[in-house]
């Protein structure tokens, strides 16, 4: 077949809900797109879990401790869950490590920012655990096969995360003034960077267009970041927390809340590399990837003797 009719016929394909899945046909863009967009989440989730393990030795209980640990090994399980999904598009995990690594591959920029009080790892639950959800949920019903279904679980576990940060706010603004205070600054730190991990406006998102088309993203940037204000604006009230935009404002006539202008030079600043904590995160990985050496070579070393023994005939 033609190069054209084999890209119409993916598009029906497309069209007619059917899921690409890895031994099938698809355009060399299409893939890139994807392989882009995984690994960058797969970075993402593995990056994002350094922000919260500030707190692990630091949280304020035995329960809180096991459940922030229970939450930042969940990120590692979906980091290995996309890296796989990436994988079955033919880019192996060392190139996506060596990518990240070496400060190439892009990241979201949310976990570029740090976490300062405890009240952080609420905001991080309830708004960066919030956000990814609503960007993450439709992701479900994303066109390519094992990156929807990988999204599935992440899913479940994302929504646990929103709200055990939901309840550390709750508990944090039932106690002291000192507590209702730093709840209310995490907010104001953490409010606008969230609204950001939607991405740039739809009018300056290069990719929106095809990933719609290809139903790799289901809504745009824009649309995402509506359903989230919307949300959070009603959540907010039950917390009684204040979301720093003095814009944010009902509007009846599009049946949505309105907000204020987003600082979108601090966002592309974050992107590029100059955000607070990016030399941090980096240098964190990289030093991670190089004492975890012998644990890739002990594992390579122990599957090859698994291996020569079973040849052997010496195992099952
Ligand atoms: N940060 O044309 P678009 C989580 C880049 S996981 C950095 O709109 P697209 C779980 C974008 O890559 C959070 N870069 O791109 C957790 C592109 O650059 P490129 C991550 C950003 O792909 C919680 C350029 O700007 N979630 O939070 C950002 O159509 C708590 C132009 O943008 C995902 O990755 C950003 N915020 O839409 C873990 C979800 N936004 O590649 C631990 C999957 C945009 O052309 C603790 N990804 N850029 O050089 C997506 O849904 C999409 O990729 C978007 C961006 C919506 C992020």
């Amino acid at each position: 077949m033609k190069e054209a009719d084999l890209e119409k016929k993916f598009q029906d394909k497309v069209d007619a809900e059917i899921r690409i899945e890895p031994r099938d046909w698809m355009p060399e863009k299409y893939r890139k797109t994807l392989i882009r967009q995984i690994s960058q989440h797969a970075h993402s989730e593995i990056v994002g879990m350094l922000p919260e393990g500030n707190w692990i030795s630091r949280a304020p209980s035995l329960k809180r401790k096991v459940g922030l640990i229970a939450k930042v090994q969940d990120e590692a399980g979906h980091g290995l869950y996309l890296y796989s999904a990436a994988e079955t598009l033919g880019i192996d995990r060392d190139t996506m490590f060596q990518q990240l690594n070496s400060g190439k591959a892009k990241y979201s920029s949310i976990f570029n920012y740090p976490t300062i009080s405890w009240a952080d790892i609420g905001a991080i639950g309830w708004l960066v655990d919030g956000a990814a959800i609503m960007n993450q949920v439709p992701l479900c019903r994303c066109s390519y096969g094992p990156y929807a279904r990988a999204m599935v679980r992440v899913c479940k576990e994302e929504s646990f995360h929103q709200r055990q940060g939901f309840e550390i706010l709750m508990t944090l603004m039932n106690g002291s003034q000192e507590q209702k205070d730093m709840a209310q600054n995490a907010i104001d730190r953490w409010w606008w960077p969230s609204m950001m991990m939607f991405g740039p406006t739809d009018d300056d998102s290069p990719n929106t267009v095809q990933s719609m088309k290809w139903k790799i993203k289901r809504y745009t940037n824009d649309e995402l970041r509506q359903k989230f204000v919307d949300v959070c604006v009603d959540q907010a009230k039950v917390l009684g927390i204040n979301l720093p935009d003095p814009d944010l404002k009902w509007n009846e006539e599009r049946g949505h809340y309105d907000f204020g202008a987003i600082n979108w030079d601090e966002f592309w600043n974050v992107v590029k590399g100059n955000g607070p904590c990016n030399k941090q995160r980096l240098k964190t990985r990289n030093e991670a990837y190089d004492n975890g050496a012998w644990v890739r070579e002990a594992a390579m070393a122990y599957s090859e003797k698994r291996a020569a023994r079973k040849a052997a005939g010496k195992v099952a």
